[in-house]
């Protein structure tokens, strides 16, 4: 069987969200690692794969991919193993809604603003930008609210197995408590469940951002 191949930079919570589709599917792939603050992903290696010069991209033998949810969602569809689309159409519809809501909302706030600025650059000795990090608040917090009230009373976004909104998810949140200010926006809540269930399967446990880039993992704030 071909293997499925991803680039992108070890601990990427974009490049996470692949590796993760296909631990729980049972899919062996190789991570072509490209190290982070080399700009390789601006080479034109890289930008023949991925016009817009981002990171994941997919190769699945002559068959390139690049977006994240294209490529989970072919991984999802190409492949045997558990299903990671709900077949009812409101909790399919569920899994749609949390991926946009990652891309749209989480990404500038949780992931590019309070992320970036709290966990990766210290890990690199580069200074915060603190006003980032202030204006991306009260958009964070928007984001909590909206994936508790989606989570609701279930086990996962979609209903009671895992889809590929939570794996999506925990990619760009798993990180979030362990910042001052994600600490506080999480206190009590329900989504520290989500994310101690998620926390317990092999496949979050193999991809921490920490792991990945061969670090030791990080206390609760
Ligand atoms: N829409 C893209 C976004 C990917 C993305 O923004 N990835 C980040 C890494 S987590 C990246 O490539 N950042 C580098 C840059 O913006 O130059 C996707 O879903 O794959």
């Amino acid at each position: 069987m071909t293997e499925i191949i991803i680039h992108g930079i070890p601990g990427s919570p974009y490049v996470r969200t692949p590796l993760l589709v296909c631990e729980e599917k049972g899919v062996s792939y190789t991570l072509a690692a490209m190290a982070f603050g080399t700009g390789a992903h601006k080479a034109p290696e890289h930008l023949a794969r991925h016009p817009f010069g981002r990171i994941p991209a997919m190769e699945h033998g002559d068959f390139r991919l690049y977006e994240t949810q294209a490529i989970a969602r072919y991984i999802d569809r190409a492949f045997d193993g558990p299903a990671l689309t709900p077949a009812d159409p409101k909790a399919a519809a569920r899994m749609d809604q949390v991926l946009n809501i990652v891309d749209w909302y989480v990404m500038p706030s949780i992931t590019s603003a309070i992320g970036f600025n709290r966990v990766i650059k210290p890990i690199f000795g580069m200074p915060a930008d603190d006003d980032a990090v202030a204006a991306a608040i009260e958009p964070a917090r928007t984001c909590v609210k909206a994936l508790e009230d989606i989570l609701g009373g279930k086990a996962y976004f979609a209903g009671d197995r895992v889809s590929l909104a939570d794996l999506s998810a925990v990619s760009h949140l798993d990180f979030l408590a362990t910042t001052p200010e994600g600490a506080d926006m999480m206190a009590g809540s329900p989504l520290l469940g989500w994310l101690e269930r998620m926390a317990e399967r092999p496949s979050v446990a193999k991809t921490t951002m920490h792991r990945m880039m061969n670090l030791p993992e990080p206390a609760a704030a």
